[in-house]
């Protein structure tokens, strides 16, 4: 029997690296999707999948990967893909809302929610030709809350969710399961980094004192549970965190 296929967005670093290595490792055909090149062809290299470089904001660059994904598809014997987990995402800047810049704003809506938009209808076909797709959309605890600071990405990220839900309303006759996977604190390489624009010190403060934040690999563990249980069992909402937080902005820190 064929490999299952599955596509990753935002795979070449942090959350869908990892949820790109491991799908790799369940036995999947992963097709690895972002903007950098070298890292999603490194990254297929090592994993035996596909890379294709795609920004999902982009439209034209969607409809290449969903062509891609088709031709691969029909390569490896498949009668469509079996999974695709929106990963691509992200927050820039952390400035309260009387300060808000409003093209990190849109930034943020155009990666986390209409990206996401993008890529779910370009690949619907093919997931439902495959007779058991799966959507996993990475949301965050942040879809769920507010806090200081944050309105831009938790806006963006209640975005992430509603859309999750109306997808699920909307395919309740399809073969397709529309899941989403939402992480409280995890320590990636870039997440924090890119939020405060290149700061390390403030990069490192939000993990600060905490013994064990998250990692990319315990997302990709949940990720890999939601996307593998059987066609008829739909996980629709997974919170995940690292037991030091207990809420948002309850977090054990040791000094
Ligand atoms: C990331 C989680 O706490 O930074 O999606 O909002 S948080």
């Amino acid at each position: 029997m064929s490999s299952p296929l599955a596509v990753v967005t935002g795979a070449s670093s942090g959350i869908g690296a990892a949820t790109a290595r491991r799908l790799g490792a369940e036995g999947f055909h992963v097709v690895c999707a972002a903007r950098r090149a070298e890292r999603v062809e490194a990254l297929a290299t090592e994993i035996g999948g596909t890379a294709v470089v795609c920004d999902v904001t982009d439209a034209e660059s969607v409809s290449a990967l969903a062509a891609r994904v088709d031709e691969l598809a029909g390569e490896i014997g498949r009668s469509g893909l079996d999974v695709v987990v929106n990963n691509a995402g992200g927050a820039f800047g952390s400035a309260p809302v009387a300060e808000g810049d409003a093209e990190q704003w849109r930034a943020m809506y155009d990666v986390n929610v209409i990206g996401l938009m993008q890529v779910t209808k370009a690949l619907l076909p093919s997931l439902i030709a495959s007779g058991a797709g799966v959507i996993c959309n990475v949301g965050s605890t942040a879809g769920r809350i507010a806090y200081e600071g944050g309105a831009g990405y938790t806006a963006a990220k209640h975005g992430t969710q509603v859309v999750t839900e109306t997808l699920r309303l909307e395919l309740f006759d399809q073969p397709v399961r529309v899941c989403e996977v939402a992480p409280g604190m995890v320590r990636t390489d870039e997440f924090a980094l890119v939020r405060f624009e290149g700061d390390q010190e403030k990069a490192d403060a939000v993990y600060a004192g905490v013994a064990e934040p998250l990692v990319a690999e315990d997302v990709a563990d949940a990720i890999a549970w939601v996307v593998t249980r059987p066609p008829h069992v739909n996980i629709d909402e997974l919170v995940i965190r690292p037991r030091a937080q207990a809420a948002q902005h309850k977090v054990h820190r040791q000094t």
